[in-house]
């Protein structure tokens, strides 16, 4: 055999709920063992011969029964694929893992806490890994097992890329990869994909997780699928995710009602995904300049946006249109901080006046009392 068929995923983090989400956060959850779901299916349909898990598939050790239960009927549901799972520092294989607790599938492969050598003879593929035993791994995998170039010989591990060994979460060097004699390192762990890249004889990538869990978990996530073989790498990046995390600027410069804005939101975000737009969970930044006297209710916009898409949340970093000049002469409280601001901005060093200026503008806010406390 030449080559093999595999299919890379990590970090699905299976049961981890997304607080944030209030009364969605549950279905949210559920949807993370959905995506699993799709992960198998795309598997079985694509006639991959191994499905490589890098770690994290649950969220943690303490997943009710009922997870684990469908992830292991899935796993079995396809078995004519070999699946080899080296576990994660969210859920390590020590006694309360799920994967030493219950009876496995027979197609599923788990990889030890020790350098740990699996050899498919039929597909004359070997896979090499270690899983995390606990929360923490330091220092270097060592395998002791050298690879045979006879056999196309993959990793899958979860773990840290680095220039040191100083990562708690296992660190790989360049140098370990360049002389590793792997064909392809299957890298879980860092929830942002890389593209494939070699280094030395060796070709790796971080597949990212398949669905992001929050807005520091941007855009279109998913796995990698190809063929592997003694000197080439074919993998393509297959989305997967239920929903995308997203986060816009929106202009709403002119704009005046709460209706009209979550109007110009929807219509901005139509055009951008035509296909998912309703799907998608979005952190709105509104920005663009208002009129003084222009009151924006953020509620109601959401409340408006939440009708069309799944889940919205609006930080407004509008700037009020203001005559400076004139306010600054008003006999008031508000008219002694704007004379005073502008006194700083005048004085200010050139990187500071942009910082000065936003200050300004959300004091003037405060003035009306439409600064929140999350403001930032
Ligand atoms: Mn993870």
């Amino acid at each position: 055999m030449n080559s093999v068929k595999i299919l890379h995923c990590a970090d699905v983090h299976i049961g981890a709920a997304e607080s944030s989400l209030g009364t969605l956060a549950e279905s949210r959850r559920a949807e993370t063992l959905i995506t699993f779901e799709k992960i198998i299916s795309l598997a079985k349909e694509q006639n991959v011969d191994i499905l490589l898990i890098a770690g994290d598939l649950f969220n943690s050790n303490n997943i009710e029964k009922s997870f684990v239960d469908r992830v292991f009927e899935c796993m079995a549901s396809i078995p004519d694929v070999k699946i080899v799972y080296a576990s994660g520092n969210h859920d390590p294989l020590n006694a309360d893992s799920p994967f030493k607790k219950y009876s496995l599938p027979s197609n599923l492969y788990v990889i030890d806490t020790k350098d740990h050598c699996i050899e498919f003879k039929d597909l004359n593929t070997r896979v090499y890994g270690k899983s995390f035993k606990e929360v923490y791994m330091q220092g270097e995998p060592v395998f002791s097992i050298k690879p045979d170039t006879s056999f196309i010989n993959l990793m899958c591990i979860h773990g840290e890329l680095r220039s040191d060994l100083g990562s708690d979460y296992n660190s790989i060097t360049s140098d370990f990869i360049k002389s590793s004699g792997m064909d392809y390192i299957a890298l879980g762990h860092v929830h942002k994909r890389t593209e494939v890249s070699k280094l030395g004889d060796s070709f790796i990538a971080y597949c990212g997780c398949p669905e992001g869990q929050g807005f520091d978990e941007l855009g279109e996530k998913g796995i990698y699928l190809g063929e592997i073989s003694k000197d080439n790498c074919s993998l393509e990046f297959v989305p997967v995710c239920k929903r995308m995390h997203l986060c816009e600027n929106v202009d709403i410069s002119g704009l005046a009602t709460s209706n009209e804005i979550a109007e110009q939101i929807l219509n901005y975000l139509k055009e951008k995904y035509p296909d998912t737009y309703a799907d998608n969970l979005y952190k709105i930044i509104l920005v663009g300049s208002i009129d003084d006297g222009v009151r924006l209710s953020l509620a109601e916009i959401t409340t408006r946006l939440n009708d069309s898409v799944y889940f919205a949340k609006l930080r407004d970093k509008t700037e009020i249109k203001l005559d400076y000049e004139t306010l600054s002469k008003e006999n008031t409280l508000k008219g002694v901080f704007v004379k005073n601001m502008l006194t700083k901005i005048e004085s200010a060093k050139e990187n500071e006046k942009e910082q000065l200026l936003y200050a300004l503008n959300i004091g003037i806010k405060a003035f009306s009392g439409e600064v929140h406390y999350d403001e930032a």
